[in-house]
């Protein structure tokens, strides 16, 4: 399989590179942070959804390899950004199967550790749908990672599964809604109660919430009217390469 065969050289290659999309704060649209996006720009000119590449390396086992070029461009990112005066957290994309290694943490520490970067400024983001495979040791390796400072954000939340003593149990930092609810909530008077809900169950597990795929100044408004402070999407600022972040925040403040 053709794709499979260039995916594979793409990853080995570390050609795979990040855009950064800004969190912002709903009230004042002050920047509060960015996430790291992966983009793969096919020989061919075109780049492949990263819905599709993601998939295809998860099911060949390229999934770790290519979340380490992530992550370790993630971090060069972010040092670039603190010299520029941009002194924001970066939430890097990782997925479950690669959080339950064993070694995974002192990796990543080995990773901070070369190239210079505060753990506190890297958060990880993992799906509602991963956290809920291997419970126990993803539960452990959580802790493990709250002792040393990083933040873990559950990412689509309101499409996976959990149970809510399982989500409390979690060392979680930041609950992520699903942009399904922040796309739905005005179309009827139940989809806003479920957003409601999500945002303040949040508030009860005592975690901050922020809402993806914000196109609307009325979802905007609509959000902080239901307590939800912090949001990214297309409203704000769509995902960019570094050098175009870096222009953005000069012309954003
Ligand atoms: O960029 P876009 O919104 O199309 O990304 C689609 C999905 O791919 C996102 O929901 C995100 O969770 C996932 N994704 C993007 N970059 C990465 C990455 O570097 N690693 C992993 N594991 N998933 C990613
Ligand atoms: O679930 P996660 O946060 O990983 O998803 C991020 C993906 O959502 C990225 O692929 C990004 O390109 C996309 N995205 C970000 N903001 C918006 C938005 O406002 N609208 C739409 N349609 N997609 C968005
Ligand atoms: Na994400």
């Amino acid at each position: 399989y053709a794709l499979l065969k260039d995916l594979r050289d793409a990853v080995v290659k570390d050609q795979i590179e990040i855009y950064l999309q800004p969190k912002v704060s709903l009230e004042n649209g002050e920047l509060i942070g960015f996430e790291a996006l992966a983009r793969w720009k096919h020989h061919s000119g075109s780049y492949i959804p990263p819905d599709q590449f993601i998939t295809l390396a998860e099911s060949c086992g390229l999934i770790g390899r290519l979340d380490e070029n992530i992550m370790r461009r993630s971090c060069v990112a972010l040092k670039a950004l603190i010299e520029q005066g941009i002194h924001v957290p970066i939430s890097v994309n990782v997925t479950g199967g690669d959080v339950v290694r064993p070694d995974y943490f002192e990796r990543l520490e080995a990773l901070f550790r070369e190239l210079d970067v505060d753990s506190q400024l890297i958060e990880l983001e993992i799906t509602e749908t991963q956290l809920i495979e291997e419970k126990a040791v993803i539960c452990k390796q959580l802790d493990v990672l709250k002792k040393s400072g990083m933040k873990v954000n559950i990412d689509d939340f309101g499409t996976g599964y959990s149970s809510l003593a399982y989500l409390s149990s979690l060392a979680l930092s930041t609950l992520k809604i699903d942009r399904s609810f922040v796309w739905r909530m005005a179309d009827s008077e139940k989809d806003w109660q479920i957003l409601k809900m999500i945002i303040d169950l949040a508030q009860v597990l005592g975690l901050s919430v922020i809402a993806e795929g914000i196109e609307t100044d009325i979802q905007r408004q609509n959000l902080i009217d239901l307590g939800c402070q912090q949001g990214q999407g297309y409203l704000f600022a769509r995902p960019m390469p570094l050098e175009q972040v870096i222009s953005w925040v000069e012309g954003y403040s």
